[in-house]
Parts: structure tokens; C-alpha cells; sequence
């Protein structure tokens, strides 16, 4: 991992009894979630922004979900930098406080995070501020990929599979990177998205990248219109498998994870949760698509601040009330 700079920590990487259980095979949770500003997202834009950003920049702006945000933010603060985030309007307000409690100025724009991210482009010119894309850039994979090296320098022997959560596909790269780099290149990857927030899905069945006609997920953090093409490239292996879950079932993984290992993540994390909870693994190993016995999984338990118990109260009479069906599709 030569030459990674940044803020993230080594995170924990915990032994799950309660998941092992339900699987039959040892599982691992790299916890993201313990990172500063609460997700993986400060490795790579921690990297990015020391990188292109120097403490006479004029600032930083990014486009966000909310955590790449956060860690703009926070690398911006560390740098005594300013950090201008720009959200979409449906945004929490919990977020935006985190926020300016790192010190940015937050702006509202648009529906969805591609509208924040035209805007953010706009003021990147018209401000002279450095633009931080949360997930379509070299170096953010190439920061993203420290995840990968800390397992290698950790775990007792190599992963029979990583599950991870896809929204714009850069943790994704992050990951196929750093495993090529460790000499784990054949080790089975399963992307994990919701319907209604599916870009990386929907280009693997179309054949080509496509642009969702909205984001219709309530896993905001997963909602890119369109997954960037690093990530499709990386789809096309033979290792990689993508699938989908229902918010319904990203969120009941969240309220379990709650419940057995007594952390609180957001919905985008949920959807990596489910391939445990809602038996994604299990199916997969039945059609031969996943070896068995796995051996030892690996979750990237990818974390998310856009969550406190209101929230997830919310999310509940959302998720889970009678109109809410039209989400609960069967992969196909
Ligand atoms: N969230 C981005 C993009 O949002 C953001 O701006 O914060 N898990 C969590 C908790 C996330 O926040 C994200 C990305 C992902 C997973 C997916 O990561 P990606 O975009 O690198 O595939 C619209």
C-alpha cells in the first residue's frame, strides 16, 4: 500500500459468532463504521483530498449522499481548509448538522445527488475550489484500497468472498484494486444494491452503463444515477456477482446488526447486511455461484451517519407499510 496518505484508522475487523451461526462458515466485519466521520469513505477521500488539495487550496466542494461529505469535511477541517458540501434536498437534517459541526458550509440542491453534483461542478469553477467526486477517481480507489491491505495483514487465511454495498461503484474499485494488489484478484466479490438505487446492476443486465430514471430507493447513500465505468469494467469478471435487495430487507438487516453485534448503520450498509440476513449467500452457494463451504467471509461493514434511532423509525413506517410493496421485487 505504498505512499496512502490520509485520516482513516486500521479498523476493527471483528469475528462474527451471530453471523457464523446463521451461515455455517467463519464470517469477518471490517467496520467501517468506526471510522472518523463514520464511514469507509474517508479512506479514499482522505487520500484524494491531500493529494489534490494542498493547505493553500481555496477549499474543497463535494457533491454527497452525506458521507463523502463527512469526510471531505473532516479531511478539510484537518487541513484547516474550507469544505463546501453539497447535498440533495430530501438530505436529513441530522446530516447537515454533522456537517457544520465539521466546519462546512452545506448547501441543498436538486432531488437526487447528481443534481447536488452539477452544481458542485459549477461552483469547482466558478470558486476555484478543488471538486472531490465521492466515488469516480483513481486516487479515491487507490485510498479505498488500504481496506483490502488491512485484511490481507489480518486475517488468518484468504477470503472465500467479500461483500460489499454498491452505490457509485467506488468502494467497489477500491476493493478490486487492492485485491489485485495482494494477489487475492480471483476472490469472489458480491456487490450489494437496492432496488430503485440499482445503476450498477441495471448496466451488468443492459450490457452497457445506464442512467437511472430516478433513485426510488430510500438508501439515499446508494443513489447515483449512474455507476462509474472503472466499476463496470470490474463487473465483467467472472469473480463478480452483483444482486439486489428490497429496502424492506436492508432494513430489517440493520435493525438485526443492531441487535446482535449493537451497532447502528445506515440502509446503503443494510444492503451488505442482507446478503447475510436474507439468505443471498446461502442461495448463491445452491446455484454454484459461491463455493461451499465458503471458507471465511469477509463484510465491509461500510458504516454511514445518515442514521440515529428516529431516523430508523422513520424508515420503518416507510419501509415497511402496505403501499411500500412495489419495492419488494425477487432478483432476477
Ligand atoms: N455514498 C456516497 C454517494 O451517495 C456519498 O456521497 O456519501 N455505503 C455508504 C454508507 C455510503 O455512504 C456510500 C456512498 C456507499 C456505501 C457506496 O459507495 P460507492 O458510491 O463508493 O459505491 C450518492
Amino acid at each position: 500500500m505504498p505512499g496512502i496518505q490520509g485520516f482513516h484508522i486500521n479498523s476493527p475487523l471483528v469475528e462474527s459468532t451471530a453471523m457464523a451461526k446463521r451461515l455455517g462458515t467463519t464470517v469477518y466485519l471490517k467496520m467501517e463504521s468506526s471510522q472518523p466521520a463514520g464511514s469507509f469513505k474517508i479512506r479514499g477521500i482522505g487520500h484524494l483530498v491531500c493529494k489534490l488539495a494542498g493547505s493553500n487550496s481555496h477549499g474543497v466542494v463535494c457533491a454527497s449522499g452525506g458521507n463523502a461529505g463527512l469526510a471531505a469535511a473532516y479531511a478539510a477541517r484537518k487541513l484547516n481548509i474550507p469544505a463546501t458540501i453539497i447535498l440533495p434536498s430530501p438530505s436529513l437534517q441530522l446530516v447537515t448538522e454533522k456537517l457544520q459541526d465539521q466546519g462546512a458550509t452545506v448547501k441543498c440542491v436538486g432531488k437526487v445527488w447528481d443534481d447536488a453534483n452539477a452544481e458542485a461542478l459549477r461552483l469547482a469553477e466558478s470558486e476555484n475550489l478543488v471538486y472531490i467526486p465521492p466515488f469516480d477517481h483513481p486516487l479515491l480507489w487507490e485510498g479505498h484500497s488500504s481496506v483490502v491491505h488491512e485484511l490481507k495483514a489480518s486475517l488468518p487465511c484468504r477470503p472465500g468472498a467479500v461483500v460489499l454495498s454498491v452505490g457509485g461503484g467506488g468502494l467497489f474499485c477500491g476493493v478490486m484494486h487492492g485485491l489485485d494488489e495482494v494477489g487475492w484478484g480471483s476472490v469472489p466479490v458480491l456487490c450489494m444494491e437496492t432496488f430503485g438505487a440499482d445503476c450498477l446492476n441495471a448496466a451488468i443486465k443492459a450490457g452497457h452503463l445506464v442512467t437511472l430514471p430516478d433513485i426510488t430507493s430510500e438508501a439515499k447513500c446508494l443513489g447515483a444515477k449512474t455507476a462509474c465505468s472503472a466499476a463496470f469494467e470490474y463487473s465483467k469478471r467472472s469473480n463478480v456477482i452483483s444482486e439486489l435487495v428490497t429496502d424492506r430487507q436492508a432494513l430489517e438487516a440493520v435493525e438485526l446488526f443492531l441487535d446482535e453485534e449493537r451497532v447502528l448503520v445506515e440502509l446503503a450498509c443494510g444492503a451488505s447486511l442482507a446478503a447475510v440476513y436474507s439468505g443471498v449467500i446461502q442461495r448463491l452457494q445452491d446455484e454454484g455461484r459461491l463455493p461451499k463451504p465458503l471458507g471465511l467471509l469477509v463484510v465491509i461493514v461500510c458504516g454511514g451517519s445518515g442514521v440515529s434511532l428516529a431516523q430508523l423509525q422513520h424508515l420503518r413506517t416507510v419501509c415497511k407499510s402496505e403501499n411500500y410493496n412495489s419495492h419488494d421485487h425477487v432478483n432476477s
